[in-house]
């Protein structure tokens, strides 16, 4: 069942893998199971697939969503069993920016690795996102921009950060098109990410056990 699970998710099949979740759950099959051994090792070959250059943007989104619909029925399951995420995620696309299909992919994907993600949304403040650091300790800060006028705005997320004493307890991953590796360097981030599936590959660098 746990491969046909996968297939529905690797298909993008949403009703079959929300409904073959709820049947695993219904004949005992622990909610950690089906979360490692379906859920996430159908995203770890999607993700796999997208860098190869053998998948594109909405089938990774049509699987991504079919992953959601499986983790809506997981979810309250793993936190009775106490399953522990493999990190934390502090996540929004930055002040002046609307655009959030992308960081929205890179939301599902982390979800669907096993990360517990808290989305901002769009045109998050720097204040905004110092407070959701404050209040959520996560792991990992990740901020998205779109466009090169609002990409500008992610070194002042970081100021704040530091004013507020924050900046060394978290790590800051940045993404979006007009982004690079240089740019993220030069404004002190710990990483950039050009896709959603190696946001999730950067997001597990930067953890402490990495
Ligand atoms: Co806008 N837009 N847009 N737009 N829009 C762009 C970005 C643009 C390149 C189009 C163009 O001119 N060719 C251009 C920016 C130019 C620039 O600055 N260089 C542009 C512009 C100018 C504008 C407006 C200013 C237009 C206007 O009103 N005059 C306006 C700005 C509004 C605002 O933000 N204040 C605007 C508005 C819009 C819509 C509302 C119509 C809509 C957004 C809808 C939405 O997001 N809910 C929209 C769209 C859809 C686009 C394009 C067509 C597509 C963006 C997209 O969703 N790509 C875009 C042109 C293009 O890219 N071809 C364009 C698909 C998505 C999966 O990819 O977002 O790159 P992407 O995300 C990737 C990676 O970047 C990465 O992973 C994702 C998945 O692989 N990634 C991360 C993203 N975030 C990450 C975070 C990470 C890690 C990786 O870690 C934290």
């Amino acid at each position: 069942m746990l491969e046909e699970l996968k297939q529905a998710v690797l298909e993008g099949e949403q009703d079959k893998a929300t409904e073959l979740t709820e049947k695993a759950l219904s004949e005992g099959v622990g909610a950690e199971k089906i979360l490692n051994e379906a859920l996430i090792a159908a995203m770890d070959i999607v993700g796999a697939e997208y860098e190869r250059g053998d998948r594109y943007v909405p089938e990774m989104l049509i699987s991504a969503e079919a992953m959601k619909g499986a983790m809506g029925v997981l979810r309250p399951k793993l936190a009775e069993a106490g399953v522990k995420a493999r990190g934390k995620v502090v996540i929004g696309t930055v002040e002046g920016d609307l655009h959030d299909i992308g960081k929205n992919l890179v939301v599902m994907m982390l979800e669907g690795s096993g990360f517990e993600v808290e989305d901002l949304g769009i045109e998050v403040p720097a204040d905004n996102f110092v407070e959701a650091v404050r209040e959520h300790k996560p792991d990992i800060l990740g901020m998205s921009a779109l466009l090169t006028t609002t990409m500008v705005y992610m070194p002042e997320v970081i100021k704040a950060l530091q004013d507020a004493g924050l900046r060394d307890g978290v790590k800051v991953m940045l993404g979006g098109a007009p982004v690079n590796r240089e740019y993220s360097d030069k404004i002190g981030a710990d990483g950039y990410a050009p896709d959603a599936a190696s946001a999730v590959e950067l997001a597990k660098k930067l953890m402490p056990q990495g």
